[in-house]
């Protein structure tokens, strides 16, 4: 693994850090605009005080911290999407890989980073009851002590299961200043929420009680985008279920279900979703970083 110099002094100094993915980079935004939005993702934890950490592997070498160069190599062709069990043959082979939210939380918990912020967790898809398709990122944020601030998961999910799992395998959701879980470019669902959070330091807090306890697991805390920022309800209800029709169409299966289906929802939509899918990302790094920054302040 290797930890950029500015990653490593901050972790020295107990400052400020906030990880990022990189499959949002590779597989979840349409190029050109993916790079643009990587280096604004990290300009915005710049910007509040904090050190971006984004997380790859590049020529089979976990980066925590990407330079520019590093940043041009995910944003372009060819690079895999990898989750955690890829992590190792990816650095057998010297390849290069953009990590999703599971191989991000392992990167980062080995690196000793507390707090990070993506668009929306990976979940329970819809028939999973048939196909098993549940994302590894609920299993690995139950056993790695990353907290994870998002705008809930997407709602080609089946949300509801992937609250149960959540439940079932003990990773404890927070709502930031709601009480129901968000639907990724929607603000609101119907799922209430046990817990409602209201600041930073709050959030801080349960870390420090996990610390203690050495829970070793994660946190999700769930970041609406305000509701005059959500992307339209009907015109959303209508794309996301031609997107998965066509999914299901194209027997689109295993780690392609999601990149097929955010690629196909930006056409669908014509670029309306992916401005919002922009806008909640920044919204979450924000929080994040005002997270990190009050676990730092111990
Ligand atoms: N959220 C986004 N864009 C994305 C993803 C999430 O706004 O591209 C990615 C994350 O990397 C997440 C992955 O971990 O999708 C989930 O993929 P899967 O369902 O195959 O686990
Ligand atoms: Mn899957």
């Amino acid at each position: 693994m290797h930890i950029a110099p500015e990653v490593r002094e901050a972790l020295d100094a107990g400052a400020p850090i906030v990880a990022l993915e990189s499959t949002i980079i590779s597989h979840g935004l349409p190029r050109p605009r993916n790079l643009e939005a990587a280096r604004e993702f990290e300009q915005i934890v710049r910007d509040a005080g904090a050190v971006p950490a984004t997380i790859a592997v590049v020529d089979g070498v976990g980066r925590v911290g990407l330079d520019d160069a590093a940043l041009e190599r995910i944003a372009g062709e060819g690079v895999a999407k990898a989750s955690v069990r890829d992590l190792p043959i990816l650095r057998a082979r010297r390849g290069t890989g953009a990590t999703t939210v599971a191989g991000t939380v392992a990167i980062a918990a080995q690196a000793g980073i507390r707090v990070f912020a993506t668009g929306g967790l990976g979940g329970v898809h819809q028939g999973a009851t048939s196909s098993f398709d549940e994302s590894a990122d609920i299993p690995t944020l139950a056993s790695h002590p990353v907290a994870v601030v998002c705008a809930g998961v997407k709602s080609v999910l089946d949300v509801g299961a992937t609250l149960e799992r959540m439940e079932s395998l003990s990773v404890p959701v927070v709502g930031w200043r709601t009480d129901r879980f968000p639907l990724f470019w929607l603000s609101s669902s119907t799922h209430e929420l046990d817990w409602r959070v209201e600041t930073a330091e709050e959030v801080a807090a349960i870390l420090r009680e996990q610390d203690a306890t050495r829970a070793n697991a994660g946190l999700v805390v769930a970041n609406p985008l305000p509701e005059d920022r959500q992307w339209d309800p009907i015109e959303h209800d209508a794309v996301v279920a031609q997107a998965s029709a066509e999914a299901e169409r194209d027997r689109i299966h295993g780690k392609a279900v999601t990149p097929y289906l955010l690629g196909r929802i930006v056409e669908l939509s014509q670029g309306r979703s992916l401005e919002v899918n922009l806008d909640l990302v920044r919204s979450n790094i924000r929080l994040a970083a005002a997270i990190a920054t009050a676990y730092a302040a111990r």
